[in-house]
Formats: C-alpha cells, structure tokens, sequence
C-alpha cells in the first residue's frame, strides 16, 4: 500500500519541505488541533488554537508540539503551490478541489479515525517520517469504536497498545507502516488510520469518492445526519453524552469478542 517513486517528477518532490513552505504561506493564520479528548463544548472538529504558519514552522523545528494542522486546503490558502504537484493517475478519478495539507511535530499523533466521507485516500509525504497504523472496516468489532463518531476509544495508545487493557486489539488484523519524504501510502475507503510524526513533517493527501454502494451510502448518512446529530446531543446532554459513547465502546467490544470467541 505504499507507492515509491511516484512523485520523483513533481516540482514538491525536490522543494517542499518547512522552509519552503514558510516562505510560501508564513504570514497565514493556520487553524491547530491538539491530542485533547473530545469535549461536549467544542464541535465536530473546531480547532483549539490558531497561529501564522510561519511561527508554527517555527515551532514545529523548535520543540516536540502537540500542536497538528488538520485538513488545510491549499488550493484555497496558497494557489501557487498547486504548480508543484500532479493529480496522478491511479486509475480512479481524484477530487481536483480537495488537496489537503497535515502537519505534525515530533511525537504528535491524529487519533485512530476513518474520514467522514469513507473516502479512498492517496497520503503523500513530505519533509520527514511518519509511523502509519490501518484498518479495514471489517475489524470495527475489535477496535473500541466510539458509536456515533469516527474514532476508537481516546485511551488507546496505537503505537503501543496495552493489550492487557484492550484485549480485543489482538484479535484485529491490520497493517503498520513508516512513510519517508515522497512516499504515498494508499488507503482503501473507509479504512481506519492512526499517524504518529517520528520527525516533524507534512502530508497531503488526495482523494477519490467511495465507489461501494453501501459505503457511499454510510458516507452521506455520516455527512448529512450523523455529524448533527451528534452536534445536538452535546448540547442537549453536554460530556454525559460523551462518556456515555466512550462507555459503550468498550461494552460492545467486549461484546464482539464473548460472540466471536
Ligand atoms: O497525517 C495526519 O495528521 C492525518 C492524516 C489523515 O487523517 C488523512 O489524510 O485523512
Ligand atoms: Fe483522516
């Protein structure tokens, strides 16, 4: 699942690095998220901090961070990088209009999660490496999903799981990974993934809509439905609603596993 050489001939391949992006979008203000758990009082995905990208660079060659930028779209931020890249052809057709930029310190981490629209993920990397955990949808019964969201139980440490806390995790199959500068990891649709920066860097990743039926259907439940819902019953419940989630991934992991074992 990860293509080498695929991006030797684009401009980003012998430019993008930090500097280069400092000099090219240092003056933006950049949305940051941190590793803190969810909490009733803040969206779906609204930032905890903002900074000038150029400080945050600064910052991220500084010191370990837990400060990540999360979704940032290029295109709309700093047009003139769209010349360094290509939108390869991988067979499926790519969303031209969705180029996003991630960034990470030493040691930061995006939660284990899949992306709200199932999407099939193309993950370039840039400027350092990045230790990449996967699973498919069909191991969602051994991973302490949290019900109404995208992400896994916020204790579970994935680089170094305790197994004797998450039993179920051993009965998991996925797949483990560490992407270096101009690598592209492929992420089939819907597949859950957990990064950890082992040096500050950034990715981008492009993406193809889910093209299975009943995932292309649960991707337009999650989008139109799910996310509000679960925006209402923070307001109405506020963090019993969230507890209650993080409880009932383990109860209905525990579950799964008495069913299969
Ligand atoms: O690299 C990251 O920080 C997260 C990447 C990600 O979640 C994605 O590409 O969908
Ligand atoms: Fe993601």
């Amino acid at each position: 699942m990860v293509i080498e050489n695929c991006i030797k001939d684009w401009p980003a391949y012998s430019k993008w690095n930090l500097d280069y992006i400092k000099n090219a979008a240092g003056q933006k203000i950049v949305p940051l998220y941190d590793n803190r758990p969810v909490d009733y009082k803040e969206g779906f995905n609204e930032p905890h901090a903002r900074m000038k990208m150029k400080d945050y660079i600064d910052l991220l060659k500084r010191e370990p961070t837990k400060y990540r930028i999360f979704l940032w779209n290029v295109i709309k931020e700093v047009p003139e990088l769209q010349k360094d890249f290509k939108y390869p052809d991988f067979g499926i057709p790519l969303m031209k209009g969705l180029p996003m930029l991630f960034f990470g310190g030493r040691d930061s981490y995006t939660f284990m999660h899949y992306d709200i629209d199932l999407a099939n993920i193309f993950h370039f990397h840039f400027d350092g490496k990045k230790e990449c955990i996967l699973f498919p949808q069909s191991e969602n019964k051994y991973l302490y999903k949290v019900p109404h969201s995208l992400i896994t139980h916020e204790k579970i440490d994935f680089s170094n799981p305790d197994l004797e806390k998450w039993p179920a995790l051993k009965h998991a199959t996925g797949y483990k990974t560490q992407l270096k500068h101009g690598e592209v990891l492929y992420m089939p649709e819907g597949y859950w993934h957990y990064m950890k920066y082992i040096t500050p860097g950034f990715s981008m990743s492009l993406r193809s809509v889910a093209r299975n039926p009943m995932r292309l259907s649960k991707a337009l439940y999650n989008v139109f439905f799910m996310r509000h819902f679960d925006n209402g019953m923070r307001r109405l419940k506020g963090q019993q609603w969230i507890e209650w989630k993080n409880q009932q991934a383990i109860v209905r992991t525990k579950k799964a596993i008495k069913e299969t074992l």
